[in-house]
């Protein structure tokens, strides 16, 4: 007797199955969908003694079905910025479903800084008239986010890490954020979002010019005080002080600030000068901007 063994893998049916399921199960990041049923048989030809083809018998089927795979990705993974004191810095990012199957996750942020710093997980839900999903976070959009809530496969939630620079922190001052998403199927699936905050609080410049380089006894020199602020948050209250050097007068009632003539006495027109001091109460000075004071002294 002379007989072989088939396998029918793939036979036909076998296609037909495969067919079925690439258009039931569409492809996710992680392999095949999870709940998938892989179906498998195979076929037996064999002659009897006298050497006549026998009909060909067939297996029974086995039936394997895919299991779930848990993933998780995040995007970005990492982020900077910067904010001053007392602001709050947003991370918008992105966890997507890497896995074959339903997956939630499970959403948590620590800070490096101690005392640690807050942060808040928010949802880009477009609450309170804000876009949802569009990665830029609104005013509205206040809703924490304890975790994704349900994603299929290849399922993706957006967010936001929120980072509150406590006030009064250094300039320069940095924080790292660590935002986990953990799969509730599998609890070791993790993914990450880090942020690195930088505190940048307001930086005030302030230099002096003479508009001649040399004087005779009885000419006029004018200085002029150019302030600036270089940070990324704003100055308040600024103060400026001049004291008059020796060996020259000071010309009543010459401080300009910024291009408007002020008065020396103490009248609340932010300039006041007296006994050779020059006192120019700025107030803020806004990120980015400068301003400028001028006055005139004669040489004794
Ligand atoms: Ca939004």
């Amino acid at each position: 007797m002379r007989w072989f063994i088939e396998s029918k893998a793939p036979s036909i049916a076998a296609c037909a199955a495969l067919l079925i399921i690439a258009l039931s199960a569409p492809a996710v990041a992680q392999g095949t969908a999870a709940g998938t049923q892989i179906q498998n048989s195979a076929t037996v030809n064999y002659n009897n003694s006298a050497g006549a083809a026998q009909p060909a018998v067939t297996s029974n089927t086995v039936t394997v079905a895919v299991t779930q795979v848990a993933g998780v990705s995040s995007s970005p993974a990492t982020g900077a910025t910067s904010g001053a004191p007392g602001a709050t810095a947003y991370y918008a990012y992105s966890i997507t479903n890497s896995g074959n199957g339903s997956d939630t996750f499970s959403l948590s942020a620590v800070s490096s800084h101690s005392p640690a710093w807050t942060v808040t997980i928010l949802k880009d839900d477009g609450a309170g008239g804000g876009t949802a999903n569009d990665g830029i976070h609104q005013a509205g959009e206040t809703n924490v986010a304890a975790s994704t809530g349900a994603l299929a496969a290849d399922g993706v939630f957006k967010g936001f890490m929120a980072v509150a620079i406590p006030a009064g922190t250094a300039n320069g001052t940095s924080d790292t954020e660590t935002l986990t998403a953990k799969s509730q199927f599998n609890a070791s699936t993790t993914a990450t979002v880090v942020g690195t905050t930088t505190v940048a609080s307001a930086v005030l410049t302030l230099t002096k010019a003479a508009d001649v380089q040399s004087a005779a006894p009885g000419a006029t020199v004018t200085y002029t005080l150019t302030y600036k602020n270089t940070g990324s948050a704003d100055a308040t209250q600024v103060a400026i002080t001049d004291s008059i050097p020796a060996n020259v007068t000071y010309v009543a009632g010459s401080v300009t600030l910024n291009g408007t003539a002020k008065t020396d006495a103490a009248d609340g027109d932010q300039v006041t000068a007296s006994n050779g001091t020059i006192t120019v109460a700025v107030g803020t000075v806004t990120a980015g901007t400068q301003g400028t004071i001028t006055f005139k002294v004669t040489v004794k």
